[in-house]
């Protein structure tokens, strides 16, 4: 036996966007094994199979970037040049200074993955004087982003859901053991074994739904109308949390004048769930209360109306007087609320730009948050020139052709620009058809910004480099380092190294980056910091309140709630859902040596009473088509799919051939939501992926 030592790193793993806190195993330079990091206590303490492919990711998979590449054909073609860091980065700068000739530095687009880390990225564009930040959160959970402002004053991040001590958990599509982050489905299956129910609402029926304990197969995109009727029977019944709600709510008349002829009865025709089942549902949920959970999920709010949606599920939520309740909603503390200095940003040392978002968010569009603004709308804005012209766009950590819908639109727009630069590990469809590729290390290879998190005990957390990395990558900390200061911004990214970084998100803090490594957590508060519901909870709205009626709402000239309308589909039509699974990240992870055999391609989910009308049989090859858009795919006929629906696990129909294992294998969704990227919740502003329609015959 040789034996050279293990060292134990404590870290974050990367390989989806949950970063759950890990321990990694490192001997002879390789890792050797990884597992949850026990120092967590929030029950976040394993590995998931994703998780576990980090090292196939590290050690396996060779089919992704090893070196800078600057594109040597037609966009798209797959023609590279391999070379070095230093040209690949001369190149972009020299690219860069044309169009800040020509369109100023707001001519600079940067989109990323959003998330902890973003105050480099939003930092280098600002140091560089672009104003045009933005990110994928259009795609995923803007409208619940803004119906989370409108009510409370604070946005969908401030929330902690308490599942571990819930007793009824509500779930609209959030397939909580499939679509999972660790943490949470622990604390569901531990809630569950402590007698707690879930209420699961899903045209199609996950795992989530056979560990619920009541399935409703709702039509799809309908949950609002039977929210509308929830909330009318709680209020006209009188069946709410009267003291929370006199306390705290502001607009409950008016509330109770728009909903009231909204009745069980009335949205049976609309969701198919029965007017008695709602009745039976309801008198569950008022015994539960106030240790209840509606989670506004993510999947709900992909429709024309999700921001109304999401209200009303936050509005059940206030109903039930679930706020900072255990079991229930609870306020996220800060290092301020935890008494303790938040670790300083790169950002706040740099002026903002003078000019203002090509996409209008923040000013044309006043009631979208400018944050990171919407990226369909920039899209808009690189098509028609309009308010400026844009030359380039970086994606970092986000691959723009497989997040947004239709590809083939996508690429028309990106073809308008100068210069596509992609930041990534692997050959994203953007990446593909980028002008240069610049691979980052693997989140093993590298070390991040240190973290705030916030939470009933805030932190800092670390993510750092455990071993050296396999091919000639470098880390995003670098990357954006070295571009700012060729840039000539450089008095902004001053720094040398990472540890230079670390000290100074560290100064005035008394905590050093040795005490954050110690544990990978430096929890800030011995005890979870929970607000008195009497007196002393903390909403940012004018009033001080949770406006059920809003005044960011009114000043923007929109209605506190609407009629429930759908545009419904024609009767030879399916809605398309969509969604993940267990073992897959997103659309990334399909081409990974290990995950791939656990599904090699995927297949369409139809009704099986649908499925013999139209003659199609199980494993059929079946034609799925929208507007001009057609492809062949094998079907699942199964029960578990609503009649109007049809259903595909995310990630398939590669067009990368290097990508020798997912290439053309399966269908994507992306590219049968066609004509859907400027189809958006006017209010909520996020993209309405899933009113998506297609038609299915045999092939
Ligand atoms: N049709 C359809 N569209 C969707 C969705 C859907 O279900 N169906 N889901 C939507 C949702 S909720 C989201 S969040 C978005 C997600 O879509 P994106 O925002 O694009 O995010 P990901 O797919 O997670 O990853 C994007 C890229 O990051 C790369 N990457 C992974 N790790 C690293 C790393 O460490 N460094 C770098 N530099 N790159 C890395 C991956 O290889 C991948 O190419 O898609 C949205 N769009
Ligand atoms: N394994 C894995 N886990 C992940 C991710 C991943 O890529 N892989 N990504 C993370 C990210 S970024 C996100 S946003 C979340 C997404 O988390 P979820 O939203 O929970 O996950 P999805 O799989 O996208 O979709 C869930 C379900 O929504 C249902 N659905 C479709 N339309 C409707 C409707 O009208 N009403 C209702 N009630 N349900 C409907 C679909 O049938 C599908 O089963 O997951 C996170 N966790
Ligand atoms: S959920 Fe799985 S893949 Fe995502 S960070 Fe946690 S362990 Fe990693
Ligand atoms: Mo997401």
């Amino acid at each position: 036996m040789n034996g050279e030592k293990i060292s134990k790193y404590y870290t974050m793993c990367g390989m989806c966007s949950v970063r759950c806190p890990i321990e990694v195993h490192v001997k002879n330079g390789k890792v050797v094994w990884i597992q949850g990091n026990d120092n967590d206590k929030t029950m976040g303490t394993s590995l998931c199979a994703k998780g576990s492919a980090a090292l196939s990711l590290e050690y396996m998979d060779d089919e992704r970037p090893k070196t800078p590449m600057i594109r040597d054909g037609e966009r798209g073609s797959g023609k590279w040049r391999e070379v070095g860091w230093d040209e690949a980065i001369e190149y972009i700068c020299s690219k860069l200074r044309e169009i800040i000739d020509k369109y100023g530095s707001r001519g600079i687009v940067l989109t990323d993955r959003g998330g902890p880390f973003n105050d480099l990225t939003k930092s280098f564009l600002k140091a560089i004087g672009s104003p045009n930040y933005t990110n994928h959160d259009t795609l995923c959970r803007r409208n619940i982003h803004h119906a989370s402002l409108s009510l409370f004053g604070f946005g969908q991040k401030k929330w902690v859901f308490d599942i571990a001590n819930t007793k009824h958990i509500v779930l609209y599509g959030r397939n909580m053991c499939e679509t999972l982050q660790v943490k949470e489905v622990k604390q569901f299956l531990h809630a569950l074994k402590n007698g707690a129910r879930c209420t699961y609402i899903d045209p199609r029926a996950t795992i989530t739904a056979s560990k619920a304990t009541r399935y409703w197969q709702i039509r799809p995109n309908t949950d609002y109308a039977l929210n509308l009727s929830l909330i009318r029977e709680i209020i006209f019944r009188e069946l709410y949390d009267k003291d929370f709600v006199n306390k705290w709510v502001e607009g409950l008349d008016e509330i109770k004048e728009m909903i009231k002829d909204y009745t069980p009865k009335w949205q049976e025709a609309i969701t198919g769930i029965a007017e008695k089942e709602v009745y039976k549902f309801l008198e569950e949920i008022v015994e539960d209360a106030p240790h209840v959970i509606f989670h506004p999920g993510w999947m709900t709010a992909r429709n024309d109306f999700s921001f109304y949606f999401a209200r009303t599920v936050y509005m059940l939520n206030v109903l039930l007087g679930a706020i900072e309740v255990p079991g229930g909603l609870i306020i996220s503390k800060s290092a301020k609320d935890a008494g303790k200095k938040p670790l300083n940003t790169l950002a706040s040392r740099i002026p903002s730009p003078k000019d203002k978002r090509v996409d209008g968010c923040g000013w044309k569009y006043k009631y979208f948050d400018g944050g990171p603004g919407l990226l369909q709308l920039v899209m808009k804005a690189i098509d028609i020139g309009d308010p400026y012209p844009i030359g380039a766009l970086f994606a970092y950590r986000h691959d723009p052709l497989s997040s947004l819908p239709d590809p083939i639109e996508v690429k028309r727009i990106l073809n308008k620009l100068e210069l596509l630069v992609a930041i990534d590990i692997r050959y994203s469809e953007f990446a593909w058809f980028s002008d240069v590729i610049l691979p980052e290390s693997t989140f093993l290879e590298r070390s991040n910004l240190l973290v705030n998190k916030g939470g009933l005990k805030p932190c800092y957390m670390i993510r750092q480099k455990v071993v050296e990395p396999r091919f000639n990558t470098k880390p995003a900390w670098w990357i954006f380092t070295e571009l700012a200061k060729r840039l000539g911004a450089e008095k902004y990214f001053d720094f040398d190294s990472i540890e230079d970084i670390w000290n100074y998100q560290l100064e005035g803090t008394g905590v050093s980056v040795e005490d954050i490594k110690r544990k990978g957590i430096y929890t800030l508060s011995d005890k979870p910091i929970m607000w008195d519901r009497e007196n002393g909870l903390k909403f940012s709205t004018p009033s001080g309140k949770i406006e059920f009626v809003s005044s960011r709402l009114k000043e923007a000239g929109f209605e506190q709630l609407v009629p429930f309308k759908l545009e419904r589909k024609k009767e030879d039509e399916f809605y398309l859902l969509f969604g993940r699974i267990g073992f897959f990240t997103h659309a990334t992870t399909t081409n990974d040596p290990l995950l791939n055999e656990l599904m090699p391609e995927n297949r369409l989910w139809i009704n099986s009473k649908k499925a013999e009308e139209l003659g199609i049989k199980d494993g059929d090859e079946v034609e799925v088509s929208r507007l001009d858009v057609k492809y062949k795919i094998k079907a699942k006929v199964t029960d578990f799919i609503h009649e109007d629906a049809v259903f595909l696990v995310r990630g398939f129909g590669k067009t990368v051939p290097r990508l020798t294992r997912a290439y053309n294998r399966g269908v994507s969704d992306q590219q049968l939501q066609r004509g859907m990227l400027f189809k958006f919740d006017p209010v909520g502003g996020g993209i309405s992926l899933c009113e998506t329609t297609v038609k299915v015959k045999k092939a």
